[in-house]
C-alpha cells in the first residue's frame, strides 16, 4: 500500500502522540503534524472535539475515513495495513508478552500523568506544586521500575524489550521515557532500560521523535 495522506494531531510533549509519530516512522510512513496545544485547553475547541471527542490526542486522520483514535488502537491499525517491518513479534505467547508490556507503560504508567489529571489534582485535589511533584515522581519510578523488573533476567528481552528487534513494548517505554525527560524525572537502578533506552536513541526513528525537536516546545527542556 502506498503512503496515504496522513495528518496526525498531536502535541510536542505528548506521550500517546510520541508513540504514533515512532510508529509512522519506524514503518517509513509520513504524515504532516498539526500540534494541538494541550496546555491553552485546545483539546477542548470543537474544531478538534469533532475529531477526536474524547478530547485528547493523538488523533490520525487520511482522507475519506473516519479519524483513528487511541495510541495503540493506531499501532495496531498501522501494524494491519502495513505490516513491516512488524512492530510486534510472530507467535501468540511473543505478541501477548509485547502488549503487556506496552501496556504497563502505556495503559498504567502514562495516565496518571496526563494534563486533566494533573489539573484535577491540583485543583478540586488540593495537591500544591512540591505534592504533584511526588505524585509524578512516584509513579514514573514505579512504572519504570516494574518494567525493569519484568525485562531483567527475561530470557525474551534482547537488545530490545522484545529479541533484537523493536516492538511496539519499546516505543511505549519509550514514549513514558521522553516525557519523564520534559518533566525532568531521573530513575535510578533500571539498567536493563537504560540499556534498551540507549539502543532506541541511536535509531533515527525514535531520535526524530524526541519531544525537544517537535515544533512548539520550548528551546530548552
Ligand atoms: N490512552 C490514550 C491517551 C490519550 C491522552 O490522554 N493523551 C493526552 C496527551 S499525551 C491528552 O490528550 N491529554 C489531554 C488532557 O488530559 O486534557 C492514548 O494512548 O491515545
Amino acid at each position: 500500500m502506498t503512503n496515504p495522506v496522513f495528518e496526525l494531531y498531536g502535541f510536542w510533549r505528548s506521550s500517546a502522540t510520541y508513540r504514533v509519530r515512532v510508529a509512522l516512522a519506524l514503518k517509513g510512513l509520513a504524515a504532516k503534524e498539526i500540534q494541538v496545544n494541550l496546555e491553552d485547553g485546545e483539546q477542548f475547541a470543537p474544531a478538534f472535539l469533532a475529531i477526536n471527542p474524547q478530547g485528547t490526542l493523538p488523533a490520525l486522520v487520511q482522507p475519506d475515513h473516519p479519524p483513528l483514535t487511541q495510541s495503540m488502537a493506531i499501532m495496531e491499525y498501522l501494524e494491519e495495513q502495513f505490516p513491516l517491518p512488524p512492530l510486534l513479534p510472530a507467535g501468540a505467547h511473543a505478541r501477548a508478552r509485547v502488549r503487556a508490556l506496552a501496556a504497563s507503560m502505556a495503559s498504567d504508567t502514562h495516565p496518571l500523568i496526563v494534563p486533566r489529571v494533573r489539573k484535577y489534582l491540583t485543583g478540586p485535589g488540593g495537591l500544591d506544586a512540591t505534592a504533584w511533584r511526588a505524585w509524578q515522581t512516584t509513579w514514573f519510578t514505579r512504572g519504570l521500575q516494574s518494567m525493569e523488573n519484568r525485562l531483567y533476567a527475561d530470557a525474551a528481552t534482547g537488545a530490545f524489550c522484545h529479541g533484537d528487534h523493536p516492538t511496539m513494548a519499546d516505543i511505549c517505554l519509550m514514549s513514558v521515557v521522553a516525557v519523564a525527560k520534559v518533566f525532568k524525572i531521573e530513575v535510578a537502578d533500571i539498567p536493563t532500560l537504560d540499556r534498551i533506552i540507549a539502543r532506541c536513541n541511536d535509531m533515527e526513528p525514535f531520535a526524530r521523535a524526541e519531544p525537544a525537536l517537535q515544533p512548539g516546545s520550548p528551546r530548552e527542556i
